[in-house]
């Protein structure tokens, strides 16, 4: 490929309509942009509206587009109980009660996993191909992914004509759409320069067809580990010709288009899902309303829309460190390479908008939540099945949410976990004999909730109990009275699963969840299976006094709420160990686990996302955590980095969370399309390094005490700039978001805040601190302060 003229000056000439004017020094807008087209999927760039996605590569002679429905997943509805399985229980708990770890895994192994023993994955629904009789030789080559517009857009000339490809899924009008257009910039006589045939292939059973000026693909899911496959899916793409230039011609299973000027391609795909019962829903007829409707548009309506909808979300939150570098003019995956060798902080702006971009792309009222890969998978079996995980990376997915202003797009996590209310009711039943409901560190597409993998990884308990203390965290952003009331009945049934399922602990008494783990790592080689992992108290701490704050919100069960509050007492507290570690486990095994650098950080969930420990009120065991961060040390994979980052923040040392800040952002944990890099690529990584940006600049609390988390005494505590790296010395940020309502804005230079702004949504009381200061806010819902932080 040759660049002979620069691209900008090229694009201002000959599109000044299309192209951003020329960005000014000091602020490079939020674009990922590149030189070459995409040659693996990890270069390719990701487009969403939450159900639908797709991969643009940005090819010259050949684009692809590789897609995805978000419902599309292998199987078909199934219950994952296994018959008698709850008989093993009273045994297997005494076992544990003698230490018989071994023993007590072997059982759960055998007798008390879920069958299939592994849920079923995402799949990809294949790629549409465009294919051209373009030469790869063609000159001013760029792609970009504009985060403010969210539109991929690639651009180059090839002899006289200068083609230019835009690409973007609406989630106003629930179509991808592709708009492509030639144009003989010597000879603008000479039109219909436009020509490309249109296929599909697709790792699944489907075949591809033509109907007039449509392509279209159906096929099915498949079946896996003995379930059968349950969806149809369709996916179509109707051809729209610009002022009727060119033609369109059927040509077997492609269709091909000929002398156009400009074409717009409008995709859409369905498949048969309803929800995780019911799977004889119509994907043609989904397809068909989508499209008619769609059709009836121009394209700078379709566009128009869609980008008001995306910015709607994308600017209620702003972050701008300064581009203070020559790096920052690079292209992206050369600014990622760059990182290491020097300060590039707008590039970590950059990172923080693609979080939200990401989130808002794959997230939405109505869509399926985020999951291990948000909505992007090029394959029918990817790792870790791209489902949700929720030992850790699908509540990472949404730490971000809240604080960026982005609440409502935790829509699709709180459906599911209505689902998991349902099915793991039904699964705790039949696998502990008990009321509640129960899920355990993984659930897919069909709601299942049991323990998979194997017993080392997959004996949790307490996956379905973390993500209920998101809604009281939504509640605490948003004061939602209607919301507390849907949220209630999911938090009381994780609840009750748990009085119900506590053991007391022969040593001191305490009641502890058994059998658990604390996730995935090993106390002792090869046996994870403990009964009262510090993790589980914490999260049950949170989830009993945010359920009792709810019942006295909402005036329920009262009686009840006495009985969730005193088995909350008898958990068993935060203990540091011999070596001033916070203790992961009942009993102080953290020096003879196999790995003392484990990935997963569980034990500090007290730290972050929770705030059972915080330097002020808790100054021991944050000195435990530190010494436990120490040791855990700071180079692991994608998400566990971001997490590290996130807890460093909580201890208020910006410079070492913004060093591992630097960890994620290398290019072995950061793909050149700024993906995160587990590796392979998980998303969790890039939602956890946005919230840990936010963390940098602002946290928020309301101080676990159950008695005070409702009502008149709730006082919020907001920490200006309790992190802020060095290398940050000047920037600001608008938008974010606290608990308690409010809306904060920050100014700093030289490392100083110079003003901080505070508008109150719900008319909360709150203290600001920054540093050693502190100022009351009480201020009237609709009201702003400024404040200097002296
Ligand atoms: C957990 C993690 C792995 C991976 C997987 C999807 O099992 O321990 O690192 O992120 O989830």
């Amino acid at each position: 490929m040759r660049f002979s003229t620069p691209f900008a000056l090229l694009a201002l000439t000959l599109f000044p309509v299309l192209t951003p004017a020329a960005p000014a020094e000091e602020d490079p807008p939020p674009v990922l942009w590149y030189q070459e087209p995409a040659t693996e999927w990890v270069q390719a760039l990701p487009v969403g509206n939450g159900r639908l996605g797709a991969m643009v590569f940005g090819g010259i002679g050949q684009e692809r587009l590789q897609l995805n429905e978000d419902t599309l997943w292998a199987g078909g509805p199934y219950d994952p109980a296994r018959p008698n399985a709850r008989d093993i229980l009273p045994g297997l708990r005494n076992r544990l009660n003698r230490g018989e770890y071994q023993e007590a895994q072997d059982l759960v192994q055998e007798r008390f996993m879920a069958q299939p023993m592994q849920q079923m994955p995402y799949q990809t629904i294949g790629d549409l191909l465009i294919t051209t009789s373009i030469l790869e030789t063609a000159r001013d080559y760029r792609r970009e992914l504009d985060l403010d517009t969210a539109i991929a857009r690639t651009t180059f000339r090839a002899g006289p004509t200068v083609h230019v490809r835009e690409v973007f899924a609406s989630p106003v009008d629930q179509v991808i759409v592709v708009r492509l257009s030639a144009k003989n910039v010597e000879r603008p006589d000479r039109t219909g320069r436009l020509g490309f045939t249109l296929g599909f292939q697709s790792p699944l059973p489907a075949t591809s067809r033509v109907e007039g000026d449509t392509l279209v693909l159906s096929g099915t899911n498949t079946g896996m580990q003995g379930i059968e496959a349950g969806l149809k899916f369709e996916t179509r793409v109707r051809v729209l010709l610009e002022d009727g230039a060119g033609e369109i011609v059927p040509l077997g299973q492609q269709l091909r288009v000929e002398r156009a000027e400009a074409v717009v391609l409008l995709i859409s795909a369905a498949t048969s899902y309803v929800d995780y019962q019911t799977v004889n829903g119509d994907p043609t007829a989904k397809n068909l309303l989508a499209l008619e409707k769609a059709a009836l548009r121009s394209y700078d309506a379709l566009k128009a829309d869609h980008v008001r909808e995306h910015q709607r979300l994308f600017h209620r939150t702003t972050l701008d460190l300064p581009a203070t570098t020559p790096a920052a003019k690079l292209p992206t995956n050369e600014r990622v390479v760059a990182f290491q060798e020097a300060e590039d902080p707008s590039l970590a702006a950059l990172y923080f908008d693609y979080g939200r971009y990401l989130l808002i792309s794959s997230s939405r009222p109505g869509s399926q939540p985020a999951n291990l890969q948000g909505i992007w998978n090029d394959s029918i079996n990817p790792p870790w099945g791209s489902k949700y995980t929720i030992n850790i990376n699908t509540e990472m997915n949404y730490w971000p949410a809240n604080p960026t202003g982005l609440g409502e797009l935790n829509e699709p996590l709180w459906a599911l976990l209505e689902d998991l209310a349902k099915t793991g009711r039904r699964f705790a039943w039949a696998h502990y004999g008990t009321g509640g409901w129960v899920t355990h560190h993984n659930t897919d597409l069909w709601r299942a909730s049991g323990p998979i993998d194997s017993a080392f990884y997959g004996m949790w308990p307490c996956g379905g109990a973390w993500l209920s203390t998101h809604l009281w965290q939504h509640y605490l952003y948003t004061g939602d009275r209607a919301f507390l009331q849907r949220a209630y009945p999911i938090m009381k049934g994780a609840t009750e699963f748990f009085l119900a399922n506590l053991v007391e602990e022969p040593k001191h008494g305490y009641l502890v969840t058994s059998p658990s783990m604390s996730p995935e790592n090993a106390h002792h080689s090869g046996l994870s299976i403990a009964a009262g992992p510090a993790m589980d108290s914490q999260i049950l701490r949170d989830l009993f006094a945010q359920t009792a704050a709810a019942a006295q919100i909402l005036g329920r069960d009262a009686d009840w709420r006495q009985q969730v509050l005193a088995t909350r007492d008898r958990l068993p507290p935060d203990q540091v160990g011999s070596q001033g570690q916070l203790q992961e486990w009942l009993e102080d095994w953290d020096a003879s686990a196999t790995d003392q650098q484990h990935r997963h950080v569980s034990h500090l969930y007290a730290l972050f996302p929770s705030n059972q420990i915080t330097p002020q009120r808790t100054p021991e065991l944050s000195e435990a955590a530190r010494t436990t961060l120490n040791t855990r040390g700071d180079r692991t994979t994608g998400w566990a980095i971001a997490w590290r980052i996130n807890l460093w923040t909580r201890l208020h040392d910006g410079d070492r969370a913004y060093s591992i800040l630097k960890l994620l952002l290398d290019p072995s944990r950061t793909y050149p399309n700024l993906f995160d890099a587990h590796p392979p690529f998980q998303i969790d990584g890039n939602f956890g390094g946005t919230s840990a940006m936010v963390e940098m600049l602002l946290q928020s609390h309301l101080p676990l005490d159950p008695q005070s988390l409702a009502g008149e005494s709730m006082q919020f505590e907001l920490d200006l700039l309790p992190a802020l790296p060095s290398a940050w010395p000047d920037g600001s940020v608008h938008g974010l978001r606290a608990r308690g309502g409010f809306e904060v804005d920050l100014e700093w230079k030289g490392g100083q805040l110079q003003q901080a702004t505070v508008r109150s949504l719900l008319g909360n009381k709150a203290v600001l601190r920054h540093g050693d200061a502190t100022r009351e806010v009480s201020l009237p819902a609709g009201e702003s302060l400024t404040w200097d932080g002296r």
